[in-house]
């Protein structure tokens, strides 16, 4: 008798309750440049100074369709090679349950795709991109080292607690890292934009901890006015490793879908987990949170 195959095993994000809502209160919204081709030395800059820059339009309507029809063929299968879809938590009882079209709004993140569709290594290589970020890692080539999707299904999506990104990589901590955000939706603050504390990247790591997420504590955040970035489709953020950021929880019925790389300079080592932990680690340190 022949054994009957294995069912595919399906990924699923953290479970996480909801955020208290005063941890994002945006009290005014992030500034930037039209075009990529707009970014210059006084852009640089406002970056360093900063921790971050929007770019309100950096891609076409065809180059965003493009992207978005590249990931939902993802989602949807179409390269049965390719695994790394994480669905909601909240969504794990009611997945069975859902037909195709619904399964992709209980979709929470994809990762490592870049080399499984050329739509969406386009955008992760695009010139424009990548010689606006040449002059924010100091003049060095831009090596991709993470591409992620992040997707807030409506109502469902949930937040991405407030954290610095170099919590989560094993780089010496004076690495140039700049993450960009790039909407495939429109995101707004109903649906989850992300929210910055500007400057605050000059500050040196903060303390992680395992919580609703690897994140810093709430109440290190509370009491803290935000910068929000809504983005049309097609706008991008360019961000600092080190400056602290979140999402809250999607309220809204409408999706959130975005890309988000992170590019540090070619030929960069790794380090051990250690010293991430060093830097980042709240547990072991005789503090509360
Ligand atoms: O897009 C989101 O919801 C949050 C993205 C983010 O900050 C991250 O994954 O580090």
């Amino acid at each position: 008798m022949s054994t009957p195959p294995t069912p595919e095993p399906v990924l699923f994000d953290v479970v996480a309750d909801l955020h208290p809502p005063e941890l994002y209160q945006p009290a005014a919204v992030a500034d930037g440049v039209e075009h990529l081709a707009d970014i210059g030395p006084a852009q640089v800059a406002f970056y360093r100074e900063h921790g971050y820059l929007v770019v309100r339009q950096a891609f076409t309507p065809a180059e965003v369709q493009a992207a978005t029809a590249g990931l939902v063929d993802l989602i949807m299968g179409t390269r049965p090679d390719f695994k790394h879809v994480y669905f909601e938590g909240k969504a794990k009882e009611i997945l069975p349950t859902l037909g195709p079209e619904q399964r992709q709004d209980a979709v929470r993140k994809l990762g490592v795709f870049i080399e499984f569709d050329a739509r969406l290594k386009a955008l992760s290589h695009h010139p424009e991109l990548r010689r606006a970020l040449r002059p924010l890692l100091g003049g060095a080539e831009p090596e991709l080292f993470q591409d992620m999707a992040l997707i807030k299904p409506p109502r469902l999506g949930r937040e991405k607690p407030w954290h610095q990104d170099k919590a989560y990589f094993e780089y010496a901590l004076g690495t140039p890292v700049v993450g960009v955000w790039i909407a495939l939706d429109e995101a707004t603050v109903e649906n989850g934009c992300m929210q910055l504390l500007p400057g605050r990247h000059k500050e040196g790591p903060i303390l992680h901890f395992q919580r609703r997420d690897w994140q810093i504590c709430d109440q290190t955040i509370l009491g803290t006015k935000s910068v929000a970035v809504p983005l049309k489709p097609g706008g991008l953020l360019l961000f600092d490793g080190m400056l602290p950021h979140g999402t809250p929880h999607n309220s809204s019925p409408k999706r959130r879908r975005a890309l988000q790389f992170h590019y540090l300079p070619a030929g960069t080592p790794k380090v051990p987990p250690e010293e991430r932990l060093r830097h980042f680690g709240g547990e072991g340190k005789n503090v509360s949170c």
